[in-house]
């Protein structure tokens, strides 16, 4: 490792729920597992950084919550962490679709006290949808609304375009020693991703405000030589939300399971031994001692 041009530094990806934030931090972590993926809305809730080191770099992405206008006490927490994240930034990755070229009021906010360069991520240019009227609406649309210093046209699903964007991303990034040990991939520990991977499957097999009022909390998290002993809790706000997630005989709770366990092998590389349990905490999403247990900020 060079240390006279080592580069380091904070890169923030920004945008509405659902415009690919976290799918664009699987692409430049190399990892189709890192943040959880779905297609419902506000699936991140929390700031995820990734940190990637090379030979004479070190690039801290962080994946964020969509940005809402919160409407309870974890909505608010999930935007706090947007807003450490536009904190430490060194370049904020402003992700859009084609068709939307609307600067809500949350956004604009944030936008407006950025002083770091906005790089205009357009992505989704696979879709249907990003025809090239709509693109160019777009592209003028948001040049306008955020005054970015470059773009990018992106296909985060189909990893078009990241590797020239991550290159660029290095080219300006300051000359800094490393920020974390060379080995560190990421802030979050081993746990973090258990339940996250567990609260992606709720994302994934249950409708409505199912998955908006679940919460995963990992009780128990033991490495054997041969085996991890994962037990986690599900929490949610009322009993019939419990009886939903349990389904008939068990049946919806065990798919949940069995798919979550799937990507937790894969994930450790090793056989897991996953046991889920549903408890009903009335109210959770309101309440400050409830969020801080499970690592929201107030
Ligand atoms: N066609 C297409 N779909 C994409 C692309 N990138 C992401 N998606 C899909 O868009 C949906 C949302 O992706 P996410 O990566 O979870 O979006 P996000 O911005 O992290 O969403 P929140 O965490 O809710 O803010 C998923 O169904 C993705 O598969 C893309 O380049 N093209
Ligand atoms: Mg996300």
């Amino acid at each position: 490792m060079t240390t006279e041009n080592f580069k380091s530094g904070f890169i923030s990806i920004l945008g509405k729920p659902n415009v690919g934030k976290s799918t664009l931090m699987n692409g430049f972590m190399k990892d189709n597992r890192f943040s959880i993926v779905t297609p419902k809305a506000q699936t991140t809730r929390h700031r995820i950084m990734g940190i990637l080191t090379g030979d004479d770099y070190q690039l801290v992405i962080s994946d964020t919550p969509g940005v809402i206008e919160p409407k309870y006490k974890l909505q608010e927490s999930m935007m706090r962490f947007v807003n450490f994240s536009l904190e430490d930034a060194d370049i904020v990755l402003l992700m859009v679709e084609p068709g939307d070229e609307n600067l809500s009021p949350e956004l604009e906010t944030r936008i407006s006290r950025l002083t770091v360069p906005i790089f205009l991520i357009i992505n989704k240019m696979d879709a249907p949808s990003a025809t090239p009227e709509k693109v160019a609406a777009c592209n003028s649309y948001w040049q306008n609304a955020a005054k970015p210093e470059k773009v990018f046209y992106i296909s985060a699903l189909k990893q078009q375009g990241v590797e020239a964007l991550f290159a660029e991303l290095i080219e300006a990034t300051p000359v800094h020693p490393a920020y974390y040990d060379t080995d560190f991939i990421s802030d979050r520990p081993e746990r973090f991703f258990a339940a996250e991977m567990i609260r992606e499957q709720l994302f994934l097999q249950y409708k409505q405000e199912i998955p908006y009022s679940c919460e995963v909390s990992i009780d128990s998290f033991k490495e054997e030589e041969t085996i991890l002993r994962i037990r986690a809790i599900i929490y949610t706000e009322r009993p019939t939300q419990k009886s939903i997630i349990i389904g008939k005989g068990g049946i919806a709770l065990k798919a949940v399971g069995i798919e979550a366990r799937k990507g937790l092998e894969e994930f450790f590389g090793k056989q897991v031994f996953l046991e889920t349990f549903v408890k009903v905490d009335p109210d959770w999403r309101n309440k400050d001692s409830r969020l801080k247990n499970f690592g929201y900020q107030s």
